[in-house]
């Protein structure tokens, strides 16, 4: 019998129901994607860039109204909707499977389905899933070349285990209301319509590798996070890894691939980046937490990156990226705020329309070249950071579990769990204030437990219980820690330098992780003595450290009467152990 007859079964269902003209299988070949360059180039769909200043790069520009993940239009389609739980949009599946059939119905007539055989993570490893993304888009198909392994050698491995995510993509009209974003964890299959922006529709990332990943994960007994994960050598040559989850736009990219500060350097510290957005972690036979990076690629935002913010993302996207919604230049090179270099004199917008800086739309507001969500995909073999683990179907040991979040006033620069049951707790409360780059009410609390709020692919409350559970089989737990690198003094000026900097607390927790350092215990958890911070060559006052490590008891307590808030809706099904960790969190804030 034929091995692949499953998925060839599945093919021609979802061909007789979108109609393609015809269907290409992607083979990961060199060749092949050329071919798919120069057929995208000729119809619009991409643009070659300058050939000596960015080689092998393209521009696409997405629908004007496409330019981000659509979380109201993303939806976790399951038999019962307690499984989907109280923070994800529910469908019944066969309702989704009607409402999404009548948008891919034709939807791809005069089109080429391209079958997109990939694996996440090292093909045949423990830690891998495969995936077949089908799809009409070959931007698509060109950034999963990029964010995933693509090739025959998938499909070889297919035949043994048989077992793929069903990924279906049509970007049909690219139409706001005939857009669905659907997952359907008890068959493992998404289906994705009316879509051509990244996060919607690059399914292997978030669809795959978090939302069905983390339901599959529950059952199987591992963790899959929106995390970056890197290595810090030190200079005898040890390397030590750490997992870290910060909601969107908290500057995990950033860390994963940090310089250390000029006052570190005699140090000799190396960093060694593996992911910088999700991780899939296990527990291995000697009872110690390893993981991997899923993904093959990085999906970066433009706007905000440069030589200063993240040198090696800099480096990285020199070649084989592909830009998407920035702003064009004259000689066909690429452009966004804050980026080093100035404004161009004139350019192409991510609209595609003529752009100066300056211009301004008719109520007066300034027009920007490039959307603030504009992206790059690039390869993460062009990081010069790029971790020599990255193909090793082991992973790497992780020492230590790190939870941000962006508070202006009251969250410590970093403070430790007591223990596993405590670090699930500081995750599951984790939160963000916004900034006035989001929508909504600056300052307003956002909570985005393990920042897995748009990414969960069921009930957060099963969640919780699964790694309070998953705890319980580490022998050897990583310590869990929480940061936060945005706290301001009272002109509003942030206290903490940041970016290449914050390895100095990396340090401190590794130092941690090692018992080479005591903490000090306070209502919150453990913070450091300041005098344990190596602050060599930075300019930092006393006074700006103390105010960096203040914990005020006032606004502490209104703190877990927001959370208390937030555990409400979870109801019954919230696991009593963090209840418990809540009450007791009030306890010692009212002791002395
Ligand atoms: C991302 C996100 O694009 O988290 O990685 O939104
Ligand atoms: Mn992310």
């Amino acid at each position: 019998m034929d091995k692949l007859h499953r998925l060839k079964t599945w093919i021609d269902k979802c061909a007789g129901l979108c109609q393609p003209d015809n269907i290409v299988w992607v083979d990961g070949t060199e060749k092949q994607k050329k071919d798919l360059q120069q057929k995208a180039c000729a119809t619009g769909e991409i643009t070659a860039l300058n050939k000596k200043k960015l080689p092998g790069c393209f521009l696409h520009r997405t629908a004007v109204n496409d330019v981000a993940r659509t979380e109201h239009l993303t939806f976790i389609c399951t038999k019962n909707k307690r499984d989907a739980g109280p923070t994800n949009n529910w469908m019944l599946p066969k309702d989704a499977y009607n409402r999404a059939s009548e948008i891919f119905k034709g939807a791809m007539k005069g089109r080429t389905m391209y079958v997109i055989p990939f694996s996440m993570g090292p093909v045949g490893s423990e830690f891998s899933k495969i995936g077949v993304e089908l799809t009409d888009s070959i931007y698509v198909v060109l950034n999963m070349l990029i964010m995933t392994r693509v090739g025959n050698d998938v499909l070889e491995y297919l035949k043994k285990i048989q077992i793929f995510t069903k990924c279906l993509h049509s970007k049909a009209e690219l139409d706001i209301s005939r857009r669905l974003i659907l997952h359907f964890p008890e068959d493992n299959a998404i289906w994705s319509v009316g879509s051509g922006y990244g996060g919607n529709v690059l399914l292997g990332k978030k669809c795959l590798a978090l939302r069905i990943a983390s339901a599959q994960a529950r059952h199987e007994g591992w963790l899959a996070e929106h995390m970056l994960i890197m290595g810090i050598e030190e200079p005898n040559g040890h390397i030590e890894y750490i997992a870290a989850a910060f909601p969107s736009a908290c500057g995990k990219t950033n860390l994963a691939m940090l310089i250390p500060p000029e006052g570190l350097k005699s140090k000799g510290y190396r960093i060694w980046t593996v992911g910088d957005d999700i991780a899939w972690m296990r527990i291995d036979s000697d009872g110690s937490l390893w993981a991997i990076n899923p993904e093959a690629g990085f999906f970066g935002v433009g706007p905000g990156t440069n030589y200063k913010t993240n040198p090696v993302m800099m480096e990285t996207i020199k070649k084989d990226t592909i830009f998407t919604n920035v702003l064009l230049t004259p000689d066909k090179n690429v452009w966004w705020e804050g980026k080093d270099e100035a404004p161009p004199a004139k350019g192409i917008d991510w609209q595609g329309r003529p752009w100066k800086p300056g211009t301004k739309d008719v109520s007066g507001k300034e027009i920007l070249g490039a959307h603030p969500n504009s992206r790059f995909t690039a390869p993460i073999a062009n990081c010069p950071s790029a971790s020599f683990r990255l193909d090793q179907h082991h992973g790497v040991p992780i020492s230590a579990i790190i939870f941000g979040g962006r508070r202006e006033h009251l969250a410590p620069l970093v403070y430790e769990a007591f223990n596993w049951q405590h670090g699930v707790f500081i995750g599951s409360t984790m939160a963000s204030e916004r900034t006035a780059a989001q929508v909504g009410k600056v300052g307003e609390v956002r909570r985005d437990p393990m920042a897995m709020l748009p990414f969960c692919g069921y009930n957060m409350a099963d969640y919780f219980r699964h790694w309070l559970n998953f705890g319980k089989r580490l022998r050897k737990p990583p310590k869990v820690f929480h940061v936060n690198w945005f706290r301001t003094n009272n002109k509003g000026k942030f206290l903490w330098p940041g970016f290449g900097e914050n390895l100095r607390i990396l340090e401190w927790i590794l130092d941690r992780c090692n018992n080479k350092t005591v903490a000090r215990k306070t209502a919150i958890g453990n913070i450091p003595f300041v005098k344990d911070i190596d602050l060599t060559g930075l300019r930092i006052s006393k006074k700006e450290m103390e105010q960096l490590f203040k914990i005020n008891k006032k606004d502490w307590l209104q703190e877990t009467n927001d959370i208390a808030k937030f555990f409400l809706k979870f109801n019954t099904d919230l696991p009593q152990e963090l209840s418990a960790e809540l009450k007791n969190l009030i306890k010692r804030l009212k002791s002395k």
